[in-house]
């Protein structure tokens, strides 16, 4: 990775981009913060603004669900931030837990729309310029709901499955243009992932952690950070990552009687 480069991170305002947006511009990079929340954007700022080390950070209030935003947010970033090194996207959210048959589906839309939609419009808008210039690395942040079911998972699993797939599709694509593609495929990492996916039910969310070690947000960010910054001729594509604590089950049999 050349130094500096221009990290777009989507969904930095919390988590996991959070930590990813702090890694990369404590490496002396110029980042680009994107989410909703513009307060949390802007502590963000406040808060690299005294570093050392050269890191630069620009933040642009984006809902990745609204395709003229992305291609403005894009089209309008500021001169020395606009030739994108690295996208990540990690913008997205689990909405329930409740079976198909009982799930919200303005939940299953809203999944829909952002981890899927959302993350297919940022791609579409960046991934030219990368192309044009012969350089660049996309990374998705998909999750292991995206390889193992688990119920309740219905939609968020099958949207982290799109991510899996339209990434090893991106790389067939970019194939010999030096862009890399990487998808990074969590399992629990303590976050506001919980909180959101409850309602902001902040007990339900501490149960879902409660007695165990997660991981957490730096872990991923760590891992985001090595994969960027292996040589440009080694492009990881997938990487799976679990606290020691989780691990799998046996299938379910319901037995009669
Ligand atoms: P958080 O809830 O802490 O962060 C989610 C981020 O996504 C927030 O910054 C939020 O920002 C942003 N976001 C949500 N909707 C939109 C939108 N429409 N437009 C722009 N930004 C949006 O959770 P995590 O950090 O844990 O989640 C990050 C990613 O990691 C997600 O894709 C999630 O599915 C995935 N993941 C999480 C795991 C976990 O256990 N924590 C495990 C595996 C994968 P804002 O609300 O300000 O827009
Ligand atoms: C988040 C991980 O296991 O809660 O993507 O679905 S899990």
């Amino acid at each position: 990775m050349k130094s500096p480069s221009n990290i777009l991170v989507t969904g930095a305002t919390s988590g996991f981009g959070a930590a990813i947006a702090r890694r990369f511009i404590a490496e002396g990079h110029r980042v680009i913060a994107a989410g909703r929340r513009a307060e949390r954007l802007q502590a963000l700022a406040a808060e690299v603004s005294g570093l050392s080390g050269g890191g630069r950070l620009h933040t642009v209030v984006l809902d990745v669900r609204d395709p003229p935003a992305v291609e403005a947010a894009i089209a309008e970033l500021p001169a020395e931030f606009a030739a994108i090194d690295v996208l990540v996207n990690n913008a997205g959210l689990a909405l329930g837990l409740k079976p198909a048959h009982e799930a919200e589906l303005s939940d299953w839309e809203q999944m829909i729309d952002t981890n899927i939609k959302g993350l297919v419009y940022v791609t579409r808008a960046v991934t030219p310029g990368m192309v044009e210039r012969g350089r660049g690395h996309v990374i998705n942040i998909g999750s292991v709901a995206g390889e193992w079911p688990y119920p309740g998972g219905n939609v968020y699993g099958g949207t982290k499955a799109f991510v899996r797939q339209f990434s090893l599709n991106l790389r067939a694509d970019f194939v010999g243009r030096g862009v890399r593609v990487s998808n990074v495929e969590p399992g629990m990492a303590e976050t506001e992932f919980s909180l959101v996916r409850y309602s902001g039910d902040a007990e339900k969310a501490a149960a879902i952690y409660a007695g165990t070690t997660p991981m957490t947000a730096d872990d991923i960010a760590e891992t985001v950070y090595w994969i960027a910054s292996r040589p440009p001729h080694v492009n990881v594509n997938t990487i799976s990552l679990m606290p020691e604590c989780q691990a799998f089950s046996p299938f379910a049999v319901k037995r009669k009687g």
